[in-house]
């Protein structure tokens, strides 16, 4: 494994943020500087701290800076170190690139890399004239307004091929609202447990994980609510100081949480409150990006099994909810799983109740339309001499469709 040095903020969630970050691009953690203030001039680190910088570099490969370098400091900071320099950026892309498994993800990975290197194109050829520098191999053999011309040629094949997925992909959402079962969709931080709760209510076995960005798709799946069928849908996680064109390049992706019904914002019980309450922030920042209505988001805890339950009452505070509002779940060890069920239930679900009195003959004749309405609504039928009674129990919208059909509506 290569070894990188890291240098990040002082704070402790922000620098364990960075740490799993580099751990998930595939490195090892050789070393750490941390400084307040990391957007000085010349090398984003303060001149203060180049010596212990030079000297951590020995035994390290690369260096990853954990903020947005210009071209010029990853060339300044590479120059002091002889190393390879990767900010935070271009770190998240590296994890993405090696999760993107489907032909989309890796589209939208691309697109991403190359918003990257978009701003930083000429300045990179510029430099890698001056000498050949780690990081910007080969790039001296271009011209600079050629290699500038190449992305944007890639950038522009790339955004048609995705734009051709988004059409299909809405087709796709179109014949799923034709069957108008409701879409609830998981969201929230990185590695807060969404796809170990898509799990365990959908009983698939999608790939979880320690490490940050193990999803980098949307899976969607039918899953029962107390009997009644949904649509539930499990996508990428969200960090913080994440740039729009990354959220951008991922909009294929990310666009199904507009659609939803219900988005249960997954939140990670074991973080500090203060620390839950800001990753909360950042997530609903990110949602209102993406035009998201704030009344669809329901706050869910998960990982309880870490907190007791004084614990969770303090986070439950530190989102504002009270106690009674707030859903705590442990998606890991299925604790709490049928409130939450209650409550998706009551929120999207809806249910009504209704009786029709009809004719046996009636009933014979729609027996077939009947199976099918099974799908949305249960049902239960008492018969009296030539009398029928069909009692239906489901979504309003699902009930009301089959009292038209029953001629009753
Ligand atoms: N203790 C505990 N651990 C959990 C719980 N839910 C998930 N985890 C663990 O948290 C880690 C991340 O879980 P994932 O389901 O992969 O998280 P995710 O939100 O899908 O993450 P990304 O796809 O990377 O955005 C895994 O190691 C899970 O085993 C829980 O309720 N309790
Ligand atoms: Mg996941």
């Amino acid at each position: 494994m290569p070894k990188a040095l890291l240098i990040t903020y002082p704070q402790r969630s922000i620098r364990e943020e960075a740490i799993g970050l580099v751990e998930s691009a595939g490195y090892e953690l050789a070393g750490l500087i941390t400084q307040r203030y990391l957007r000085h001039s010349k090398y984003g680190l303060g001149t203060g701290k180049l010596e212990e910088l030079k000297e951590l570099a020995k035994e390290a490969d690369v260096i990853v800076f954990d903020e947005r370098l210009k071209s010029s400091q990853i060339y300044n900071l590479a120059k002091l170190t002889g190393l390879e320099v990767i900010d935070r950026e271009k770190l998240i892309l590296e994890i993405f690139n090696k999760r993107a498994k489907s032909k989309v993800a890796k589209l939208q990975v691309k697109l991403a890399e190359l918003k990257y290197e978009i701003p930083r194109a000429k300045e990179k050829v510029r430099l890698a004239k001056k000498g050949e520098q780690p990081g910007f191999y080969g790039l001296g053999r271009y011209e600079v307004d050629d290699y500038y011309r190449a992305i944007r040629l890639q950038m522009r094949e790339i955004s048609r091929k995705l734009k051709e997925v988004r059409k299909r992909i809405a087709l796709y959402r179109l014949r799923r609202e034709e069957l108008n079962l409701p879409v609830i969709s998981l969201a929230g931080y990185t590695s807060v447990g969404k796809t170990t709760l898509f799990n365990l209510l959908t009983k698939e076995s999608r790939e979880t994980g320690k490490g940050l960005f193990t999803t980098l798709g949307t899976t969607t799946r039918v899953f029962k609510v107390k009997g009644f069928k949904a649509l539930l849908s499990d996508t990428v996680g969200f960090i913080s100081r994440l740039p729009t064109y990354m959220i951008d390049a991922f909009r294929s992706t990310l666009e199904e949480l507009r659609y939803a019904d219900l988005i249960l914002l997954l939140l990670d019980a074991s973080d500090p409150p203060r620390e839950m309450a800001r990753k909360f922030r950042v997530c609903s920042r990110i949602l209102a990006e993406l035009e998201v209505d704030p009344y669809r988001v329901v706050p869910v805890l998960n990982k309880c099994d870490l907190v007791g339950a004084e614990g969770l009452d303090a986070r439950a505070r530190a989102l504002g909810l009270d106690k009674g509002e707030c859903i705590a779940i442990s998606a890991k060890e299925g604790i709490g799983i049928d409130r939450l069920e209650d409550r998706i239930y009551e929120l999207v679900i809806n249910p009504v109740r209704r009786s029709f009195r009809l004719g046996v003959d009636e009933l014979k004749r729609i027996s077939k339309a009947l199976d099918m309405a099974e799908e949305y609504v249960k049902t239960k039928i008492s018969i009296e001499g030539e009398e029928a009674m069909l009692s239906v129990i489901g979504p309003s919208w699902a009930v009301e469709r089959l009292g038209k059909l029953v001629g009753k509506a």
